[in-house]
């Protein structure tokens, strides 16, 4: 077997190991961010569980720490009660961010970790089958219930060689990007294999595994091996360590090949990370601002090669560079060995450890400014600045980059050098643990925190007009923004859906009120990037009964299924092309249609005009009497009763 097999075939409850075929896995550990945590804990409250059945369940607070109004606060104040009561740790504001965090504190060679974020696979770095997912189904995970998703694909990526100086993890992880693009890893674990791996730390492996998400892919996951050991004791967690491999006749579904001694320093380009360019081609292009963090890249090794890049140097006038280690972990030791007053004495400006520019909480770039970010993701107007240039690069050509302020190949600098800490400092004092008495902790709900919509039984009849028509690789980005101003709402829908979809139309949530709902219309990939239930939970306040597309980004139709709205891919793609804004929608026998789409039956929409529109749903039984009942949370509660 090779690694991603072992590590289902440890966790199976049901289904049959089979590329495409739902399986059910057993979750040992989830995460969660208080972006999402909070609809994920008022959905868990919903279930009736008393205490999290997980073996360890952790709650972080990341993104939302501007704290420009109460709202922020107050769902941090919520989380902490709610976590405190059910079984779950608490990793306070200032912790740290989520993945940083996990992997140095609660990763665990062979076990299962499903988080309400879909960079949760960054924990694959040390061997764990880590999957992003929506809050509905952590909620589930975490009241015992199994994870239910499409076996994958195993695509071997095969590592070759060592990277040349100043070429980072980044470039790989890019290099395969540009290779695969943002739907290249659907439905598939991208497992690495080859010499390539021995060569590369855990907190690089983590910024491969990391990124893999850009790829569309279920997770990636690394071998469990003695530069994993090394981690775990550095750590002080060796009991937590354990070997994992692939068995040496283990089979894959596809190999691709990366030699790391031939990769150059590489650079997303705006405004997808796919979007991949040589720094060479770009070099000389005038920089206003760098920012150095995020999940991706925010490891004391990445911030040590920035420290030892700007010292002695000065930030180029005309940019603004902006640090964010990625935890407090990281930060401390920068602060003892000197390396944040390397930082600062070359001006840089020294953010907390959390997310923060990455979604959009706070350095929103000037107008038409280039932006180079070590993170992960360049949406459009994710920065927070619709005109902005976001380039995605590794540590060393931000660097680089921001004391020359111009694109620039860090290989034109001295070399600097990789560490990897015999010990890093441990001071887990600000992970709170759960009250052994949860009945006795009350929940403090604040008046931001708003019920969540539930959808309704699905009628015999759906109908309504085609409310928008978009194009390929619309990201949760568009769907359901997430800007400083907005991300303090993530409790509250009936706000959040004012902003749904405006970046694709500024009216459309308008006139999705005005028909009472109706259906939307998407390309390619439809719903890459996040995990965010919100980008199902907003359309369904506004009526979204369906969402046609010529394909689906995989946990965002798992979020649409969850609460009741229609994933319907095109059987015929030139449909697309035909479907215009404004038509009527029509799906006769919608229940039976529904029921019958299991065994692969198309859906069939009818057009005024009487033209009919074959989809697919690709849906399991389960998922089918969800759709049924209206959503998880209704079909949960028909079967209890
Ligand atoms: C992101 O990077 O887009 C986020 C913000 O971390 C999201 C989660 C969210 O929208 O809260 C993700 O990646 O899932
Ligand atoms: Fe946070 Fe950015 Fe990572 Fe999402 S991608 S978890 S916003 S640092």
């Amino acid at each position: 077997m090779n690694i991603t097999e072992k590590l289902i075939a440890s966790h199976l409850v049901s289904g049959e190991m089979k590329a495409g075929e739902e399986i059910a896995i057993r979750i040992d550990q989830t995460l969660t961010q208080d972006s999402t945590g909070t609809m994920a804990y008022l959905q868990f409250e919903a279930l009736g569980v008393p205490r999290v059945k997980t073996k360890r369940s952790v709650a972080y607070i990341d993104h939302n720490t501007l704290q420009a109004g109460f709202e922020n606060a107050d769902d941090h104040k919520y989380i902490q009660t709610v976590t405190k009561k059910h079984g779950i740790h608490f990793s306070r504001p200032g912790n740290g961010i989520c993945h940083q965090v996990h992997l140095e504190r609660f990763s665990r060679p062979g076990e299962t970790l499903l988080g309400s974020d879909s960079h949760t696979p960054t924990c694959g770095a040390v061997g764990m089958l880590a999957i992003g997912a929506g809050g509905l189904d952590v909620a589930v995970a975490m009241g015992g219930g199994a994870y239910h998703v499409l076996m994958p694909k195993v695509t071997r990526v095969l590592l070759k060689g060592a990277l040349p100086p100043m070429v980072a993890a980044k470039d790989i992880i890019l290099a395969v990007l540009k290779k695969l693009s943002v739907k290249g890893g659907v439905g598939r674990v991208m497992e690495y294999q080859g010499e390539g791996v021995a060569t590369l730390s855990v907190p690089e492996r983590a910024t491969i595994t990391n990124m893999g998400a850009e790829l569309g892919a279920t997770t990636s996951v690394f071998p469990s091996d003695e530069v994993t050991k090394q981690f775990f004791e550095a750590q002080g967690r060796l009991a937590d360590w354990s070997p994992l491999e692939a068995d040496a006749d283990a089979r894959y579904d596809e190999t691709v090949e990366i030699d790391l001694s031939a990769l150059v320093p590489l650079a997303a380009c705006p405004h997808s990370p796919d979007n991949v360019a040589p720094i060479s081609e770009l070099a000389g292009k005038k920089v206003n601002q760098v920012a150095i963090g995020s999940c991706t890249n925010s490891s004391l090794a990445d911030m040590m090669k920035v420290a030892a890049i700007l010292k002695g140097r000065t930030v180029a006038e005309n940019v603004s560079l902006v640090i964010a280690p990625g935890s407090r972990q990281v930060l401390t030791m920068l602060a003892q060995n000197g390396a944040l007053a390397d930082m600062t004495a070359a001006g840089a400006r020294i953010l907390e450890s959390a997310c923060g520019p990455c979604i959009g909480m706070g350095q929103a770039p000037a107008t038409d400014a280039v932006s180079l970010r070590t993170f992960n993701r360049n949406f459009f107007g994710r920065s927070g600045t619709k005109s902005a240039e976001v380039y995605l690069v590794s540590p060393e050509t931000a660097a680089a980059s921001a004391v020359t302020g111009v694109i620039t190949d860090p290989r034109d600098l001295p070399a600097v050098d990789t560490i990897r800490p015999e010990k890093f400092l441990v001071n887990d004092n600000m992970v709170a643990a759960p009250a052994a008495e949860g009945e006795e902790v009350e929940v403090v709900r604040g008046p931001n925190i708003k019920p969540f919509p539930l959808g309704k039984a699905l009628p015999d009849t759906v109908s309504g007009e085609l409310l928008l028509k978009v194009g390929d690789n619309i990201t949760t980005d568009h769907i359901m923004p997430s800007t400083a101003a907005l991300l303090p709402f993530r409790s509250n829908i009936p706000h959040l859906a004012e902003y749904c979809l405006t970046p694709c139309d500024p009216d459309f949530p308008k006139r999705a009120q005005e028909k009472q709902g109706g259906f939307v219309l998407g390309g390619t990939n439809y719903g890459q990037g996040s995990s965010r239930e919100h980008a199902a939970l907003a359309p369904l306040y506004l009526g979204v009964k369906g969402v046609l597309a010529k394909s689906f980004a995989r946990i965002h139709a798992a979020n649409l299924v969850n609460n009741g709205i229609l994933p319907l891919q095109l059987c015929d793609e030139a449909d697309y092309e035909a479907l215009e804004q404004g038509e009527a929608l029509t799906i006769e026998n919608a229940r039976a249609q529904v029921e019958a789409a299991v065994a692969g039956t198309p859906v069939v929409l009818k057009t005024a005009a009487g033209r009919e529109i074959r989809t697919q749903l690709n849906i399991s039984d389960r998922q089918a009497a969800m759709l049924l009942a209206g959503g998880l949370l209704n079909a949960t509660r028909e079967q209890a009763k």
